[in-house]
């Protein structure tokens, strides 16, 4: 089994990363060379038909595409520690909170990255009105995760830490390296970040 991914800040292969580190699995990486154009090579159009990372490749050459299908493979066959939630609510909650901070956050992150960023800037032709009106939005879904947290839980999905952490953390790093930083006030946001990479999981 290997993973095709790229170097940091690419958010998307670090999230399986992180999740093998936490479940102290051995997992190789090739980095597929993203500024070379690597992964929109036909090899590697053949693993994944989008040319993204992470891919999965298994030992008879079967692949997984998408980051969080990818840490479902290596939950199911490696369940200890959980990191998909234990019970009914627990599960339900982190797949809940993968798909917000997904569509909440990822996107206007995404769109930004796309659209206002000068590193992608001869990739597509930008829409920089469009890009940069996805900076308050992006800006309004970390105030919103910041009150979520009001409640006191130390993760995002509960008390134990999990997939939707990799996810939200990934995010929000990536968003930082390209201008999008935590709001100032978001100060309870800013303490799950340090929780979260004071990991040691948060350096893979
Ligand atoms: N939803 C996918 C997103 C994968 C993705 O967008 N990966 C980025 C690298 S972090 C990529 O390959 N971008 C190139 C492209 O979309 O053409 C996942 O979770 O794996």
């Amino acid at each position: 089994m290997k993973l095709y991914g790229e170097a940091n800040p690419a958010p998307n292969p670090r999230r399986v990363r992180i999740f093998a580190a936490e479940k102290g699995l051995d997992l190789p990486e090739i980095r597929i060379g993203m500024r070379q154009g690597g992964h929109k090579s036909p090899e590697h159009k053949a693993r994944n038909s989008l040319g993204q990372v992470p891919v999965l490749e298994l030992d008879d050459g079967q692949t997984i595409s998408e980051s969080v299908a990818i840490c479902r493979y290596l939950e199911a066959l490696h369940p200890a520690p959980p990191m998909f939630g234990t019970c009914a609510l627990s599960q339900a909650r982190a797949e809940m909170w993968v798909r917000r901070i997904e569509f909440q956050l990822m996107v206007p992150v995404g769109m930004y990255w796309r659209h206002a960023h000068p590193l992608t800037a001869s990739l597509l032709v930008q829409n920089r009105q469009f890009g940069e009106s996805n900076r308050p939005i992006a800006a309004r879904a970390m105030t919103w995760l910041d009150r979520e947290l009001a409640d006191g839980r130390e993760w995002i999905a509960g008390d134990a830490y999990g997939i939707a952490d990799i996810v939200a953390l990934t995010t929000i790093d990536f968003a930082g390296f390209i201008g999008l930083e935590v709001p100032e006030e978001a100060g309870r946001l800013k303490a799950w970040r340090d929780r979260a990479s004071a990991r040691p999981s948060a350096n893979a």
